[in-house]
C-alpha cells in the first residue's frame, strides 16, 4: 500500500522540462550564445515571429471551430476564415488582484476553455484554443504561469482533484498546523534563497515570496519547482506544438523612491524567450534564460548566467505589492516584541526596496537605446508589482502594433470600489497613457471614467470598446507616431469583462491568503457565470456567444470594408459602451445575486475595513508568518 502510494506520488510529480543548470534555485553558470543578450525593442523578437507563423497554423481550425460553434447567422466562418488577408489575433488578459483575481480570473478563463465541462455548450469554450496571447498581472500572472507551467493544464483538471491551488493554509502554513511539516518548509525556502545569495546574488523580498508562491503554484513538481525557470516553456511540449497561446507576465519598472503613474511608469512583460519593455525608457528585451547575466550594452563578459529565471521568481516581481503584506506585520495587534524582531530584520533590507523585485545584474545597464539614465546607470533592475501604475489589467504588450491584435478579452478583478468590486479604472488608466512618451505612440480606444462604469452599468454585463475603428482614427491626430502602416484598424477592440457576484459573493479581500476547496471552487464557479452572460440563460435569446464573435471578426470587416451582419448590428447596439456618459456621483452599489442588476445599497467587505478583516482573521497566520520571515532571513544574512 505504502509502495502505491509512493508510486502514485512520482507520477503526479511531473518533470517536464530542463531546469535551472544547477538544478535548484541557485543560477549557475552556462555557455553564452552566439550574438548579443539584449536587443532593440522595434520589432517582435525572431522567436516569437517564429513561433507566431506555427500558432496560426493551428489556430485557424480552431477558430473555425469557435465560430461554427456560435451560431452566427448571415456568416461562414470557413470562407472567412480560410480567405482572411489577417486571420484574427485574440489576446486574453487577467488583471490583479491577489488570489480574488486569480480565482475569479481561473473561472473566467474556464468560460473560455472547451476542456472544461459544459464549457463549448455554456460558455465561449473554444476561444481559448483559437487565442494567440494569454497575459496575466499580478493575481493574474498567477493564474498564467499556473496554467502555462504545468503543461497548459486546465482549470477543470484543477479543480478535479489536482495538487494544484492547495489553499486552505495559505503561505504561511502550508502543512496545516503540522509544526515539523511548516518547519521544514521555512527551512527550504530559507536554503534556497541562501544558496542564491551564496552564488554572489543580492536578494530582495521577492525571493522569499516567489518562493513561497511556487508551493501552491508549481506545486506538481518535487521541490516546489525550485529549479524550474521560465524559460524552459520553449521547450515544453504544449508550446513547442502549439498547442497553447504565448503567455505573458506584466510587470513595471520603477527606480527606489519613485512614484508612477500610468503616463511615466515602464512597463516590462516578460514572455517564453525575453524581458524588457516597449517604452522609450527603455526599449530592449533581454533574452529572458540568461537573465543574472552581466551586461553591458547588451554583451556579456563572455561568462553567463541561467536559472535566474526561476518561474515563482518571475510571477513573484509581477506580484510584488504582496511584499507589502509582509510588512503590514506591525498594522496588526501581534505583540511589540514580535515587531520590534520584525524591524531589525526588515533593517537588513534598504527600505526603497521593500516593494521591490530585484534583478542583479541590470540587463539593461548602458543600453543605447533606452532613455532613462537612472535605470541605464543602475547596477540591478528594479521591477514592482505590475498593477503599482493603476494599469491593473495587462494591455499594453496587447497594444503594441507589432502584435497586430484584433480583439482583447480584458477581465478585471480589481478592487476599485469601497466594497471592492470593479469599476473600470485600470481601463481609464491605460487610456490616460497613450500620447504621453511612455505611451511610444500606442493607441488605446476610448473609455468613460469610473463613474460612467457603474452608473450605466458597463460592469454589469461585458461590453464593448472601441467597436468603430473610424471613430478612433481622432487618437492618432496628438501622436508623434512615425509609423505609417499603423492605423485605427490595428487598435485592438476590448471586450471588457468584470467580476460580478451570480452565484457567489467573489468581492474578496486581496489580503486574503488562504481558502477552502469549496470556496475557491465557488469563486471559480462565478467566475465562468460572469464570462458567459450566466452560462448564457441571462438573454432572452442566446445570442452573446455570437456576439463575441462578431467582435472576434469586426477589424478584419472593417480593414476590408465590409458590412455587419444584421445579427452582428444588433450584437453591437446591446454591447457597445456608446460614447453616453454620466458622471454623477453614485451613492454605492449593491450587485444582487443574480449580477444583472444593480441597486442603491452597498455589499461586501469594504476596502477600509479589509485591513482591520485581516487583522482579526490573520492573526494567527500572522504571528506564523513573523516567524518565518524571522525564520528566513535570519538564516539569510
Ligand atoms: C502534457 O499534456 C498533454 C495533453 O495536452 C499530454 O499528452 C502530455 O503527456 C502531458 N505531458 C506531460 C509531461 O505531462
Ligand atoms: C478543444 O478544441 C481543440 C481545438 O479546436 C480540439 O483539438 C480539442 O479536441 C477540443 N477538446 C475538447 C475536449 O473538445
Ligand atoms: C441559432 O440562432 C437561431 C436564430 O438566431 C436560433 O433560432 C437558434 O435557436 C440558435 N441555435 C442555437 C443552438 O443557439
Ligand atoms: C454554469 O456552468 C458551469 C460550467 O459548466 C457550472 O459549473 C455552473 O454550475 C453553471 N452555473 C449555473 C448557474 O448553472
Ligand atoms: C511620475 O509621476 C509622478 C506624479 O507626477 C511623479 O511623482 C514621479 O516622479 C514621476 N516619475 C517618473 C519616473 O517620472
Ligand atoms: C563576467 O560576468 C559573470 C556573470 O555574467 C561574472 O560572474 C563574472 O565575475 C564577470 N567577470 C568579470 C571579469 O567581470
Ligand atoms: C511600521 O513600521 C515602520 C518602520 O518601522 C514605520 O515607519 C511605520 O509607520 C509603522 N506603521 C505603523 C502603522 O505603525
Ligand atoms: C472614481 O475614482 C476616483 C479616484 O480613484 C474615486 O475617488 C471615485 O470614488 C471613483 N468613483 C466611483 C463612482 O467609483
Ligand atoms: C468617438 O470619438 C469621440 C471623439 O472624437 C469620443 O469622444 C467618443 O467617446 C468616441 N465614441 C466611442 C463610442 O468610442
Ligand atoms: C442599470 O441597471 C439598473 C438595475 O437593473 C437599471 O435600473 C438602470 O436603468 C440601468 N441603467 C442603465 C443606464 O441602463
Ligand atoms: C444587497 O442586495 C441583496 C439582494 O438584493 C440583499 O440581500 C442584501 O441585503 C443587500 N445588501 C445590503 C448591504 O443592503
Ligand atoms: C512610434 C514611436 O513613437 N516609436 C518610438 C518608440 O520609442 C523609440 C525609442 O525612443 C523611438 O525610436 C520610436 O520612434
Amino acid at each position: 500500500m505504502k509502495l502505491l502510494v509512493v508510486l502514485l506520488f512520482l507520477v503526479q510529480v511531473i518533470r517536464v522540462y530542463s531546469w535551472s543548470p544547477t538544478n535548484s534555485y541557485k543560477p549557475g553558470k552556462v555557455d553564452c550564445p552566439d550574438g548579443d543578450l539584449v536587443r532593440t525593442a522595434d520589432s517582435l523578437s525572431d522567436e516569437e515571429t517564429k513561433w507566431l507563423k506555427g500558432r496560426q497554423d493551428v489556430l485557424k481550425g480552431n477558430l473555425i471551430d469557435f465560430l461554427l460553434k456560435s451560431n452566427m447567422s448571415d456568416f461562414d466562418a470557413e470562407d472567412f476564415v480560410n480567405n482572411a488577408k489577417r486571420i484574427p489575433t485574440i489576446g486574453v488578459a487577467f488583471s490583479g488582484g491577489g488570489y480574488r483575481a486569480m480565482l475569479c480570473g481561473a473561472g473566467q478563463l474556464s468560460a473560455l476553455d472547451n476542456r472544461t465541462d459544459g464549457g463549448s455548450e455554456k460558455g465561449l469554450g473554444g476561444l481559448l484554443q483559437a487565442s494567440t496571447y494569454l497575459a496575466g498581472l499580478s493575481g493574474g500572472s498567477w493564474l498564467v504561469g499556473t496554467i502555462a507551467m504545468n503543461n497548459f493544464t486546465s482549470v477543470q483538471d484543477i479543480m478535479d482533484g489536482n495538487r494544484i491551488w492547495k489553499l486552505k493554509h495559505g503561505m504561511l502554513d502550508p502543512g496545516g498546523w503540522n509544526v515539523i511539516n511548516d518547519a521544514e518548509y521555512y527551512d527550504d525556502i530559507s536554503d534556497d534563497i541562501q544558496s542564491k545569495k551564496d552564488a554572489g546574488f543580492e536578494l530582495s523580498l521577492t525571493d522569499t515570496w516567489g518562493r513561497a508562491l511556487s508551493y501552491q503554484l508549481y506545486s506538481n513538481y518535487s521541490n516546489a519547482a525550485s529549479g524550474l525557470t521560465w524559460s524552459t516553456l520553449q521547450e515544453a511540449d504544449v508550446f513547442k506544438n502549439y498547442e497553447m497561446p504565448f503567455p505573458l507576465v506584466v510587470a513595471d519598472g520603477r527606480a527606489p523612491y519613485e512614484t508612477i503613474i500610468s503616463g511615466n511608469s515602464t512597463i516590462m512583460e516578460i514572455n517564453p524567450f525575453e524581458m524588457g519593455s516597449w517604452d522609450p525608457s527603455i526599449y530592449s528585451f533581454m533574452k529572458v534564460k540568461y537573465l543574472g547575466t552581466n551586461v553591458k550594452d547588451g554583451k556579456s563578459n563572455g561568462t553567463c548566467v541561467a536559472g535566474y529565471d526561476n518561474a515563482g521568481f518571475i510571477v513573484g516581481s509581477s506580484s510584488t505589492l504582496f511584499n507589502q503584506f509582509v510588512l503590514q506585520i506591525n498594522t496588526t495587534s501581534i505583540p511589540s516584541f514580535l515587531k520590534s524582531v520584525f524591524k531589525d530584520i526588515l533593517g537588513h533590507f534598504s527600505k526603497e526596496n521593500d516593494d521591490i523585485a530585484l534583478y542583479q545584474a541590470n540587463p539593461f545597464k548602458d543600453v543605447s537605446t533606452g532613455d532613462n539614465k537612472e535605470i541605464k546607470d543602475s547596477d540591478s533592475l528594479y521591477v514592482v508589482d505590475g498593477g503599482e501604475d493603476g494599469q491593473n489589467i495587462p494591455l499594453y504588450p496587447l497594444l503594441q502594433p507589432e502584435r497586430h491584435v484584433d480583439v482583447v478579452f480584458a477581465y478585471d478583478n480589481s478592487a476599485d470600489t469601497e466594497f471592492s468590486w470593479p469599476d473600470g479604472t485600470s481601463l481609464m488608466k491605460s487610456y490616460e497613457r497613450q500620447g504621453q512618451g511612455q505611451g511610444n505612440g500606442t493607441v488605446f480606444p476610448y473609455v468613460p471614467d469610473n463613474a460612467t462604469f457603474i452608473n450605466l452599468n458597463l460592469t454589469a454585463k461585458p461590453t464593448f470598446f472601441g467597436c468603430d475603428a473610424k471613430n478612433l482614427t481622432s487618437l492618432f491626430d496628438n501622436h508623434s507616431s512615425k509609423n505609417q502602416s499603423y492605423s485605427a484598424y490595428d487598435v485592438p477592440l476590448v471586450v471588457y469583462t468584470a467580476n460580478r457576484p451570480f452565484s457567489y459573493e467573489s468581492n474578496i479581500s486581496t489580503f486574503k491568503l488562504s481558502y477552502e476547496d469549496a470556496e475557491r471552487n465557488q469563486i471559480i464557479k462565478n467566475g465562468f457565470e460572469t464570462a458567459s452572460r450566466l452560462n448564457r440563460t441571462a438573454d432572452e435569446e442566446d445570442d452573446f456567444r455570437a456576439c463575441v464573435g462578431c467582435a472576434i471578426i469586426r477589424r478584419e470587416q472593417e480593414r476590408n470594408g465590409q458590412e455587419q451582419s444584421d445579427q452582428c448590428k444588433a450584437c453591437f447596439k446591446k454591447y457597445c459602451w456608446d460614447g453616453k456618459l454620466d458622471t454623477s456621483d453614485t451613492p454605492g452599489v449593491n450587485f444582487t445575486q443574480n449580477g444583472l442588476t444593480s441597486g442603491p445599497q452597498n455589499n461586501g467587505v469594504k476596502t477600509s475595513e479589509a485591513r482591520a478583516l485581516l487583522e482579526k482573521e490573520g492573526i494567527l497566520k500572522m504571528l506564523g508568518y513573523s516567524a518565518f520571515v524571522a525564520l528566513t532571513f535570519v538564516f539569510s544574512f
